[in-house]
């Protein structure tokens, strides 16, 4: 079996409500620039890595995907990912250039493509050919109703729905506001809205230094907050560190982390409690599989970051055992053949054999801006 061509997109799909805000991001669109890789086989597998949908930037990947990987990817086995993984990461030219950031996502989406060739070939789900049983339960928190730019009626509103009416058993709010007070006040608006027994996480998406992480981070015990999310800036180890021991709320993190190392130094720093691999932004299902035995065997629950809006990594959190819970976001939702589903409050297991990843025809014509900008 051969890989024949590369066929680069860039979706640019609507997010629910029209704008939402993080204490960092601002957007309208969830964009997911990949890749389809065609083989003579007559099997095609997509792959995709998560953005704010900023053109100019998703050209980087799509350009990094067709014109520095392509080349090395034409006529070879797809069922090789191992040996084509190494090759593509290792690639002397294009590690001097790498190792994080644009080529990194490029070969996220390249890598997230093969597993999805390889398990199609497989006929299979790609959770039972990592392994995985239908059995095991993933239970979904939801993050699409705690957006900062949501006034504190409508978070409430939001928060109480999910659980009420959705059947969620946790939802994940933002902080990071300006004033800190503010975000406390939000926290115990929310709390009282969904009662004690549901699972309640703040993210704070790397916006506080470590003085107000310290400070504000104490009073969340008062809420019974299950993890504290990228409290401060995300390569800062020792401030992590500090945190983690000081605080008596755990600490989640990883989206913003681009390796293995970093993994394993966050990790034996005992910085981290809630690892949050995403393998869209790790090079991949690959690299995302090694930090997550890594999590393994140091007993530490992975949660993933969701970059792929949930369509990869649900199939990953049925096959490793150190899941048991995925965030769900529901951007791109319209885009998939079998978009990832929660009924009360629990993932639905895919049947379609593959990664999760194929897209519709219609998707592509509405959302794909390359086929659109030529
Ligand atoms: C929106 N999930 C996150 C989204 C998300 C961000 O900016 O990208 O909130 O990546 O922190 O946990
Ligand atoms: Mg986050």
């Amino acid at each position: 079996m051969k890989i024949t061509q590369l066929e680069p997109f860039i979706l640019h799909a609507p997010v629910t409500r029209r704008q939402i805000a993080d204490s960092t991001h601002q957007l309208t669109h969830w964009g997911a620039p990949g890749v389809i890789i065609r083989t003579d086989a007559g099997v095609s597998g997509y792959g995709y890595t998560g953005t704010h949908a900023y053109l100019p930037g998703d050209r980087l990947i799509t350009d990094c995907i067709a014109h520095a990987y392509g080349p090395l990817l034409i006529d070879q086995n797809p069922l090789e990912i191992q040996h084509l993984w190494r090759r593509l990461y290792h690639y002397p030219p294009l590690q001097w250039i790498g190792r994080g950031g644009v080529t990194q996502l490029a070969l996220s989406a390249i890598d997230v493509a093969l597993w999805d060739i390889k398990a199609k070939v497989a006929g299979l789900p790609l959770w039972q050919l990592l392994g995985g049983s239908a059995a095991k339960t993933i239970e979904g928190y939801n993050t699409d109703g705690g957006w900062l730019n949501w006034s504190l009626d409508q978070l409430v509103d939001d928060c109480r729905a999910l659980v009420e009416t959705h059947g969620y058993r946790g939802v994940k709010i933002k902080v990071g506001s300006p004033d800190p007070y503010d975000d406390l006040q939000r926290i115990e608006a929310v709390r009282q809205a969904i009662g004690p027994r549901i699972k309640l996480m703040i993210d704070a998406n790397g916006r506080w230094d470590l003085t107000t992480a310290l400070t504000i981070g104490r009073r969340f015990a008062d809420y019974d907050i299950r993890w504290f999310e990228e409290p401060i800036w995300y390569d800062d180890l020792d401030g992590h560190a500090a945190l983690a021991q000081k605080l008596a709320t755990p600490l989640a993190l990883g989206e913003q982390l681009y390796s293995l190392d970093d993994f394993r130094n966050f990790i034996r720093a005992g910085a981290v409690h809630y690892v949050q691999p995403d393998a869209v932004r790790l090079a991949g299902i690959t690299e995302w599989w090694q930090v997550a035995d890594l999590a393994l065997a140091h007993r530490l629950p992975v949660v993933s970051h969701i970059g792929d809006m949930v369509q990869v990594h649900l199939h990953l959190a049925i096959a490793h055992p150190a899941c048991h819970m995925l965030e769900y976001i529901p951007w791109l939702n319209a885009c998939f053949e079998e978009p990832a589903t929660v009924i009360d409050g629990d993932f639905i297991p895919p049947q379609n054999p593959g990664a999760g990843t194929t897209l519709t025809e219609a998707a592509l014509e509405a959302y794909d801006v390359l086929r659109r900008s030529g």
